[in-house]
């Protein structure tokens, strides 16, 4: 009686494995999606539906949470009367940290950045002549930018095969994204902002956790870690720290979207670098571009490009952390004595031979 029924059953046998594969199937269709998927972004998702389900569950959105937490480590203790500084301005009226040389300590902010298994984006630019950087600005980066944390470089190109094959350090990747060329430099500078925000919400929001964007004329000749990384930071331009709020390059036309009071404003930031979270610099980037357009529309368009509408979003979304000239240097200004170190410098161009 049993094995007349087993007997049955097993002429199905076809249809049963048919079942069992597609089953297989579909459970590393699940598996491969959440793989790509930020641990803290899906477990986010799993709260919200907690949340919103509070009678069916007992776990609390704070059970969830990951302990990040240091090992013992020793180092000189900071000083409550003995700031590091004295000569420079550390933090803002909004307790942003201005990060200079000598105020920060590396070894416990890699521990934490590594504990979150941070992945940083650096994306960078190289239309038309400017491919030429991308060598020296990769192999200087391999040197000196996050060594040892995750990095993905993104190079936005019109020219792909011009970009060289680069070895790379484990856990750095190189992406080339190919854009198109804009006739117009202005053009060229400003769509930076409409590219990152497009590729932030395609792609960066699915790979890192952080967004450096710079210029590619320039060269890391010492280290640049994980002490930049904030929400969103903006870089004090070498050619303003110093000055008075009135004197800044802002836009001065009140017709423009950049428009800055002389009354107003804080710092004068450089276009050449910025960054945050993939989230904070969608929002950055997507503003910045809305104006841009919104400026166009009206045949405007602001005195210094994308840089003078990044210093009109940061007077009124001020960023969580600045990062000072050290980070950004010509040495066209020389080398003032605040400047102990010199991170990241432009590198001479014959403005005759790459611009035509
Ligand atoms: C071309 C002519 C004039 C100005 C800019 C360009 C240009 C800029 C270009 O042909 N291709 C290109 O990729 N760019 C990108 O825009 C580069 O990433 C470059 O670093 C960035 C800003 O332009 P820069 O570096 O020439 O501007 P400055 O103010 O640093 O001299
Ligand atoms: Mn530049």
């Amino acid at each position: 009686m049993y094995l007349e029924r087993y007997d049955k059953r097993w002429r199905k046998k076809p249809f049963f494995l048919l079942i069992c594969l597609l089953l297989i199937l579909l459970c590393s269709l699940i598996w491969y999606t959440l793989k790509h998927k930020r641990w803290d972004a899906s477990m986010a998702f799993l709260c919200d539906m907690q949340v919103g389900r509070k009678n069916f569950t007992n776990t609390n959105q704070v059970d969830l949470l990951r302990d990040v937490f240091l090992q013992r480590m020793q180092y000189e203790q900071p000083q409550t009367m003995k700031p590091p500084r004295m000569d420079v301005l550390m933090i803002t009226p909004w307790f942003a940290p201005i990060v200079w040389n000598g105020t920060y300590n590396i070894d416990i902010l890699n521990a934490q950045f590594h504990q979150r298994n941070a992945h940083i984006g650096l994306t960078v630019f190289a239309v038309k002549k400017y491919t030429m950087f991308v060598q020296t600005f990769i192999d200087s980066a391999e040197q000196f930018f996050m060594v040892g944390h995750k990095v993905t470089y993104y190079v936005f190109t019109d020219r792909v095969s011009d970009i060289p094959a680069l070895t790379l350090r484990d856990g750095r990747k190189l992406v080339t994204l190919e854009v198109p060329s804009y006739q117009r430099w202005q053009d060229v500078s400003m769509r930076r902002m409409e590219m990152i925000r497009d590729q932030s919400r395609q792609k960066f929001i699915h790979e890192v956790d952080y967004l450096v964007c710079v210029d590619v004329d320039m060269k890391f000749t010492d280290d640049v870690g994980v002490e930049i990384l904030s929400d969103v930071f903006g870089t004090l331009h070498p050619g303003f720290y110093g000055t008075a709020r009135q004197h800044f390059t802002y836009e001065r036309r009140p017709e423009s979207t950049a428009y800055i009071p002389s009354d107003e404003g804080d710092f004068y930031y450089a276009g050449g670098y910025f960054g945050g979270t993939v989230e904070e610099v969608y929002k950055l980037t997507s503003y910045c571009h809305d104006a841009i357009i919104k400026d166009k529309e009206n045949h405007l368009e602001a005195r210094w490009q994308d840089e003078s509408y990044l210093n009109k979003y940061f007077v009124y979304h001020k960023p969580t952390k600045i990062l000072s000239p050290e980070y950004l240097w010509d040495n066209n200004y020389g080398v003032p004595g605040v400047l102990k170190r010199r991170r990241f410098v432009a590198v001479p161009k014959n403005h005759n031979a790459v611009r035509n």
